[in-house]
């Protein structure tokens, strides 16, 4: 099979201090970029919310978290340098803000930008994990709920740089129907960036389960769906709080080709192969030769577990 090489970056952020300016955090991914450019990166994927701090862990109004950590333009006045290098140096890129709509609506939301600059694709995060009720006893908060509307877009692949390209968020890795909305659309990349505290409010989870559970999804969703996965952290103590790093790119074979060594900045490479993802597209998932969507009826119309519905068989 033809060779379809695609050279894949990840830009990993340390953590992004809470009055840390936006213009500091552009410079920071700027570098990045030029990095990834230099090591001949086709693409770049940022983390999710890569301009401020992780803002959902903090209780304020909604109009001061607007006010603070959201962007009513892209580009917009510090984030337009990105755009110019993206197109002076050829090199396309992913990247998750907290947006404001033009109706006014705050999503939490990634774009996907091309060689000239240009933004072909945007995805508003659709599984928003957390609450939304303030929990002052908690380490801290996670607040997507309270933040952001759930994505009225849905999931989509762009044909851009030669491959097609999916997007999704940090919590959206965990549900299988992301992918499969993905790979349905014959994705080739699916784009990724994150921030995942190791420390869960909900209930006293080992802390190694964070990592174990990021890996196992990522490398099970790349092999399931045939998609080569760059997946960018916000990583490191950030105002007190620890997020994961483990920044990797995963191949259709299940396997990371590259993973973060730091939980800093740091960019890491792969010159991948588009054409393994399609191999097993033609053999093992093949979706049109095999998949029985006649028996995966609940899938869509159910939302939460319901009854066993076995019954003894009947000839
Ligand atoms: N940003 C994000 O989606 N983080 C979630 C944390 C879930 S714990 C409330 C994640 O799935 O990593």
């Amino acid at each position: 099979m033809k060779k379809r090489p695609f050279g894949l970056a990840v830009a990993q952020l340390g953590p992004i201090d809470k009055e840390e300016s936006r213009a500091s955090a552009v410079q920071r991914l700027h570098e990045m970029m030029r990095e990834a450019a230099s090591r001949g990166a086709d693409m770049v994927v940022f983390p999710e919310l890569a301009l401020t701090t992780f803002f959902p862990r903090y209780w304020m109004t909604e109009q001061e978290a607007q006010a603070r950590y959201f962007e009513r333009t892209m580009p917009g006045p510090e984030t337009q340098i990105l755009f110019d290098t993206a197109r002076e140096l050829g090199i396309g890129f992913y990247l998750g803000y907290a947006e404001i709509s033009a109706q006014g609506r705050p999503y939490n939301t990634s774009i996907l930008v091309d060689k000239n600059g240009d933004i072909v694709g945007r995805y508003r995060k659709v599984h928003l994990p957390g609450h939304s009720d303030h929990k002052p006893t908690a380490p801290f908060q996670h607040l997507e709920k309270k933040y952001f509307d759930v994505g009225n877009e849905g999931f989509f692949v762009w044909e851009t740089m030669q491959a097609n390209i999916g997007m999704c968020l940090c919590n959206d890795r965990r549900w299988p129907e992301t992918w499969r909305m993905l790979s349905l659309q014959g994705a080739d990349i699916v784009a990724l960036g994150y921030n995942t505290p190791s420390v869960n409010i909900h209930w006293p989870e080992p802390t190694h389960l964070r990592m174990l559970h990021h890996l196992v999804t990522l490398q099970s969703a790349a092999y399931q769906n045939c998609v080569w996965i760059g997946a960018a952290a916000k990583a490191g103590l950030e105002d007190g709080s620890h997020l994961i790093g483990g920044s990797v790119i995963v191949a259709p074979t299940g396997e990371i080709m590259a993973q973060a060594q730091s939980e800093d900045d740091e960019v890491i490479f792969c010159q991948a192969d588009l054409a393994l993802g399609d191999t097993f597209k033609q053999h093992v998932f093949n979706l049109a030769a095999h998949r029985r969507p006649e028996h995966y009826r609940l899938i869509v119309d159910q939302v939460g577990a319901g009854e066993p519905l076995g019954r003894a068989p009947v000839d």
